[in-house]
């Protein structure tokens, strides 16, 4: 039987992070602090101006503006990556400055021009002339804005902030950015896998969660998922199991998407993708945002602390508003009416001063030959550990605060890496974590043209960099002398090799046992079903409900009967039950299982509901609005939704001005009930002059409702998605109308009575009584 006693490490560990993670949250370091005055000054801006999301930092004026001036500066929220040199070292410029100087137009190399509108011809009538320098430099240019999307994880979103150590990690590892109240600059993209740069948001999906920690010793990537396990136990495998999710290369159909045969194919041939998949299929697959994940490094690391032990750790982020998701039909309805909602809801929460944050926490064990806790091989990835068995324990708060300036300069150009690690942490003999250590540099030599990466604005490391790497295409380094080898004695002998004394990254020296050589995976890799079935049981039923439904959607998209028959027969494998609904659901028989293995206890903390209620920052709320009623009252509504942390739109049944200075975000005709996380109805909201009353009702409504049917439609849908809902005065005879009553339903005659209500159902993020789940 495995050890199952934590090492001294694990239990220093687990015994002070609570204590020293209250402290840190009662006394905020500067940057947290720093933050916390952006985001007063943030919610100070939504009370006048009342949504994120403008485009510039200055309105613009209706006439063409003609008198030069210097480029504005970038809006309050926005910062590009910190001002070092190629090689690590801080400029001391300020790192809003811009990639544009002066106020007047000029060529690459500063010419400054006087006509960008015609090209330079012999007379009005042409022909152009080759001469035109300017002519070829912007068209060459433009030519090639283009590089190649990242062959996964291309759809993406990023964004600044800092992460400050608890210290409590100590005891683990003596990476110095984990240090009690140290602040170290990050950067995060999150991204979905599947689907194309210009692919929605919101389908179903594993997300991406990459960290990347500027330290003082060095970059360190943490480069994880939303999902705690992986398809596939070697990384050999990783080009079938995506080629297998791609769109079939002969349609290029579907896009962003699993829902089809060659994924189905693959999954139910290799059935080690079985447990991945389950994650899939059930809520975690649709984030209702990027700030409501949980991210995992999937993989086992080891870490040194400064006795010189060695432990093995996991590390997970867990987020400070709750791990949420959308329901199926939302993500569907999204995809078409707001394909970037994830990318907003993130830049716009970062605007408004709702900073998403999360607390870093590690689950400790025992690193021993085996590698094996409770039973459960720590090199398998597509096996978790239960938080019951080994509990995480937090270690520091990651801040995001600051959104890009340029997407292409900061998030298209990031690049990641495994093996960007710091002294304290290293890797770990897991074959997928292998396989990615080569891969992750090696794309970047296609993506981003060449070796020298890492010196793009956003990779560049703020630790002093002395490689003897030189030359290649983009080198921005001057490096100077003549001895870029060692050893040497021409450049006085430098650069020298660090001793562990001076912070060196010493690779472990694990003792590596006597084998042979072989393709072949250990005995304890062939359970690719109890951890699936325990993923299974520890959800809630209305989450089975889910699960069930997905399934079935995605087998029913599929061609091919024998697919989702084989299918079937894994799904045997983890549930009876599970198998026998999406059977029924794809109208064939339920196989009956194929292996045994003992029955797994649930794990509660991989359900996503019951119990806790969360924070509402950043949650949107809309505002249904009668121009003709006391716009006033909704005006302080909408101030309160605002003092609360959360965003209020403006519903009207026209655009602009609803009476009062009350500025419209949204019409009738505009909103849609998906980028709404709760409706407020503040009147009546008779139809409006755009409403098509006989082609917006259904058939058989009223040939004249008292209600807009937009409006109706919005609460319904809101409804249906088991939204809150709440109305005072007028309005409640819309809510009423509309056919939605019940738990989750709020009416009153005080409207900061029926807010507070509607915000304490928030922090349920769902009114979950209205599933009626039988699974
Ligand atoms: Fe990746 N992965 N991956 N991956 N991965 C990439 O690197 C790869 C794996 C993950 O926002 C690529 O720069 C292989 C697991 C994220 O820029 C590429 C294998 C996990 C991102 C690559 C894996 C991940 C990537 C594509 C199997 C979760 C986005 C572009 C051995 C722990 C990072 C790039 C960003 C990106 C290869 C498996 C997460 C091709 C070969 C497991 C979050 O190098």
């Amino acid at each position: 039987m495995p050890p199952t006693k934590p090492t001294k490490a694990a239990k220093k560990a687990a015994t002070k992070p609570a204590k020293a993670a209250k402290k840190t949250a009662a006394k905020p370091a500067k940057a947290a602090k720093k933050g916390v005055k952006k985001a007063a000054d943030a919610a100070a801006a939504l009370l006048e101006q009342p949504v994120p999301g403008a485009p510039g930092s200055e309105p613009p004026a209706l006439e063409e503006p003609t008198t030069p001036r210097e480029p504005l500066p970038p809006k309050a929220d926005q910062t590009g990556p910190a001002v070092v040199t190629a090689t690590g070292t801080d400029t001391g410029v300020d790192p809003t400055a811009r990639a544009q100087q002066g106020p007047f137009l000029t060529t690459s190399q500063g010419a400054r021009l006087r006509d960008t509108d015609h090209s330079l011809k012999a007379g009005p009538r042409g022909p152009t002339l080759l001469q035109d320098h300017h002519l070829r430099e912007k068209i060459t240019h433009f030519d090639h804005e283009r590089i190649p999307e990242r062959v996964v994880h291309a759809r993406g979103a990023g964004a600044h902030g800092v992460f400050v150590g608890y210290g409590t990690a100590d005891a683990v590892t003596v990476a110095g950015f984990l240090a009690k109240d140290k602040e170290t600059p990050v950067f995060v993209r999150f991204s979905t896998v599947l689907g194309s740069r210009g692919s929605a948001d919101t389908v179903r999906d594993t997300r991406g969660f990459a960290t990347k920690f500027y330290t003082d010793e060095g970059t360190f990537d943490l480069v994880g998922n939303n999902i705690p396990v992986f398809f596939i136990q070697d990384g050999i495998k990783f080009p079938d199991v995506v080629h297998a999710a791609k769109p079939h290369p002969d349609r290029e159909i579907p896009q962003a998407q699993s829902a089809h045969d060659t994924f189905w194919d693959f999954v139910s041939l290799h059935t080690e993708a079985q447990h991945h998949t389950l994650w899939n299929m059930s809520d975690r697959g649709i984030p209702r945002s990027y700030r409501t994940m949980e991210g995992f490094g999937v993989h086992t690391f080891r870490c040194l602390n400064a006795e010189g032990e060695t432990s093995l750790v996991k590390f997970h982020w867990k987020p400070r508003l709750g791990v949420h998701s959308l329901v199926w039909e939302e993500a569907q309805l999204l995809g078409g009416l707001d394909p970037d909602f994830h990318r907003r809801d993130l830049a716009d929460a970062i605007e408004s001063g709702a900073f998403p944050s999360w607390e870093l926490g590690v689950q400790v064990f025992p690193d021993d030959e085996e590698q094996v806790f409770a039973g459960i091989d720590l090199l398998d990835p597509t096996k978790l550990v239960p938080e019951e068995l080994a509990p995480v324990q937090p270690i520091g708060l990651l801040t995001l605060n600051r959104n890009v300036t340029n997407f292409f300069a900061e998030t298209e150009q990031v690049a990641f890496h495994l093996g960007n690690l710091v002294p304290g942490i290293d890797v770990t003999d897991d074959p997928l974590l292998q396989a990615r250590l080569f891969s992750y540099v090696d794309t970047q030599l296609t993506r981003l043209g060449g070796p020298n990466f890492s010196q793009i604005p956003i990779n560049r490391p703020h630790a002093p960099v002395n490689d003897m790497l030189r030359d290649g295409f983009h080198q921005h380094g001057d490096h100077v002398g003549v001895a870029p080898y060692r050893p040497n004695s021409l450049d006085g002998g430098c650069p020298f090799h660090a001793g562990v004394e001076d912070g060196a990254f010493v690779d472990l020296a694990v003792t590596v046992p006597a084998a042979t050589k072989v393709r072949e995976n250990p005995a304890s890799y062939d359970d690719h079903f109890s951890q699936a079935r325990l993923f299974w049981k520890s959800m809630s039923s209305v989450e089975r409900e889910h699960i069930v439904l997905a399934y079935t959607f995605e087998l029913g998209k599929c061609y091919e009967q024998a697919i989702k028959e084989r299918q079937l027969m894994a799904l045997a494998n983890i549930d009876d039950e599970l198998c026998a609904q999406v059977a029924q659901g794809l109208g064939l028989p339920a196989p009956e299982r194929t292996v045994e293995y003992p029955e797994p206890d649930p794990s509660p903390a991989l359900s996503q509901v019951g119990g806790e209620t969360w924070p509402s920052d950043g949650r949107i709320i809309g505002i249904v609005v009668d121009p003709s009623g006391d716009t006033g009252s909704v005006d302080e509504v909408r101030r309160s939704v605002v003092g609360a942390g959360m965003v209020p739109l403006v519903i009207g049944p026209h655009g602009g001005d609803l009476g009062g200075g009350l500025i419209a975000q949204r019409t009738f005709g505009t909103a849609r009930s998906v980028e709404f996380d709760a409706v407020l109805v503040a009147g009546a909201a008779p139809p409006a002059s755009d409403a098509l009353v006989a082609r917006d009702s259904k058939a058989g409504a009223p040939a004249t409702p008292a209600t807009d049917p937009r409006v109706t439609l919005l609460l319904q849908e809101c409804f249906r998605h088991a939204k809150a809902l709440g109305a005072w005065g007028d309005g409640q005879q819309v809510l009423e109308e509309s056919g939605c009553a019940g738990a989750g339903v709020v009416t009153g005659d005080q409207p900061a009575g029926v807010l507070a209500e509607v915000q304490e159902l928030l922090g349920l993020h769902r009114v979950w009584e209205r599933f009626a789940a039988e699974v």
